[in-house]
């Protein structure tokens, strides 16, 4: 959990001003008694209005002092989380992911929609405690941030946003914000719909 309040504490030292607005905006709607701290109900009330999954795990590990609420340093980690598409939990014994997990490269890579990710903590893909599709191969997810440089490089121009897509997925899972990964800023990228097939993690 360190690890990502670091990251989460770097994320926002870099937002522009106007986010930062918004991440105080948020934490003031979350506070409903306005006491300045989150208390549980109050998490809770503020995930389930937007349909976001709920997580009582993750507010008992953002709670860093331990005291049952969320200050604003606290919570800054959960407007990471949650901008940052960061917000994912072991398929099978349904921890938050705080640190590094695994996930299956043929479902991330996936390009229909409706087949999500399937991730798993490093205790459960050790133990081998989950279920998942045979032949399926799993990489963790630094691994898979890498292997998803090749694909952007490797692929013919008109192929590119699909792979740019993939990437800022990759980019995702490992708790990245994507913000300013736009076609014009990467070189050359230009906007096409051919299928790319993101393979790899092959290490595993
Ligand atoms: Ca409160
Ligand atoms: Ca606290
Ligand atoms: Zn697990
Ligand atoms: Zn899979």
């Amino acid at each position: 959990m360190e690890e990502i309040r670091r990251a989460a504490g770097a994320y926002y030292e870099n937002l522009p001003d106007e986010e930062k607005r918004n991440a105080r905006f948020s934490f003031n709607e979350m506070d409903k008694n306005k006491d300045g701290k989150i208390n549980l109900d109050e998490y809770v009330e503020y995930l389930k209005k937007d349909n976001n999954t709920v997580l009582p795990s993750l507010f008992t590990a953002l709670d860093k002092d331990g005291n049952g609420t969320l200050d604003f340093d606290e919570a800054i980690v959960l407007y990471y989380t949650m901008q940052s598409g960061r917000a994912i939990i072991c398929q099978s014994c349904k921890t938050f992911l705080a640190g590094a997990y695994f996930t299956c490269s043929q479902c991330f890579f996936n390009d229909d929609d409706s087949v999500s990710t399937f991730d798993v903590c490093c205790d459960c893909y050790g133990g081998k405690k989950f279920r998942h599709n045979d032949g399926h191969i799993f990489c963790d997810n630094y691994t898979l941030l890498r292997q998803s440089r090749s694909p952007i490089q490797a692929a013919p121009i008109k192929k590119r946003t699909k792979v740019l897509n993939i990437l800022k997925r990759g980019m995702q899972v490992a708790g990245i914000t994507s913000s300013d990964l736009q076609p014009s800023n990467i070189g050359g990228i230009i906007t096409g719909d051919d299928e790319v097939r993101g393979n790899g993690c092959s290490i595993m």
